[in-house]
């Protein structure tokens, strides 16, 4: 496995669970002085991750960038695939296969979360869902032929009336057609929703395709009462080889979650000691 860190350039987003925000070098030059592998970032645009940008930080910085966030285009535009308007689902289709293209060009996945579709009047679950389909067979294809899967992320209760445990949605992307839709599992998330965590990690495998790494609380891992050793040896039995992201408040600041996210992951993913 291999460890990463949140960053934010979304003005939008803030309050939201990321650890770094606004400035893309200074992210950059902090998580490479901790020892981090990687960024994970959340752009407004898809321009704003073109590899013009970010390709000469990562070799600065000596950081690869593993996954790009697109709820962007939910935050700032109210764009989301389970609208009931047809110009707002092509809007939102067009900005997170913008994503994906810019995350491909940095070897990264493109991440569907907050945009998957939001409660809307006249708007049926079933059809939402029919929605959401549709845009993954599309946009997994695309990401397919980038060379990269395509991940979607269930969310709690209170983000998302769609799916919300692991279970039902490896369901769900069995019914798709592309096979390169792959789960992104959040602590935080499976937290509110999952009966057992390291259960619901070990039934799903090899269909995990990016770790979200957050403590009961969504502060860093080891701020809040989550039993982290059941869930990363789970994560571990798995067969995981991806990404382990603190995506998380920056509290009590930004450099002190990076760096408890980074103590955490050492102990808990590489079983390191402290003196180590
Ligand atoms: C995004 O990764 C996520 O987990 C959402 O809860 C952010 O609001
Ligand atoms: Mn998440």
């Amino acid at each position: 496995m291999k460890s990463a860190i949140t960053v934010s350039l979304v003005p939008e987003a803030r309050g939201g669970p990321f650890v770094y925000w606004d400035d893309l070098e200074a992210a950059f030059a902090s998580a490479s002085r901790l020892g981090f592998d990687a960024l994970e970032i959340f752009p407004a645009t898809p321009e704003a991750a073109a590899p013009a940008i970010v390709r000469p930080l990562m070799e600065k910085y000596g950081l690869a960038v593993a996954a790009l966030g697109t709820g962007g285009g939910w935050v700032a535009h109210k764009w989301h695939f389970g609208s009931p308007d047809p110009a707002i689902r092509a809007q939102a289709r067009a900005f997170v296969r913008g994503i994906v293209e810019a995350a491909a060009a940095l070897g990264a996945k493109a991440i569907v979360g907050s945009m998957q579709g939001k409660p809307e009047p006249g708007v049926s679950r079933d059809q939402a869902i029919a929605w959401l389909a549709e845009a993954l067979e599309d946009l997994g294809a695309v990401a397919e032929d980038l060379g990269q899967p395509l991940l979607y992320e269930p969310l709690n209760r209170y983000e998302s009336h769609l799916f919300n445990r692991l279970g039902q949605t490896v369901e769900f992307l069995g019914t798709l057609r592309t096979k390169n839709v792959k789960v992104l599992a959040d602590m935080f998330h499976m937290n509110i929703e999952e009966v057992s965590v390291p259960l619901a990690i070990r039934a799903t495998g090899r269909a995990i395709g990016h770790f979200h790494f957050a403590d009961s609380n969504r502060h860093a891992i080891g701020f809040g009462h989550t039993d982290v050793a059941l869930i990363t040896d789970a994560l571990q039995e798995s067969g995981y080889d991806g990404y382990v992201s603190g995506e998380v408040l920056p509290l009590p600041d930004s450099e002190s979650a990076a760096a408890q996210t980074l103590r955490a992951y050492r102990r808990y993913v590489l079983g390191m000691t402290n003196d180590e």
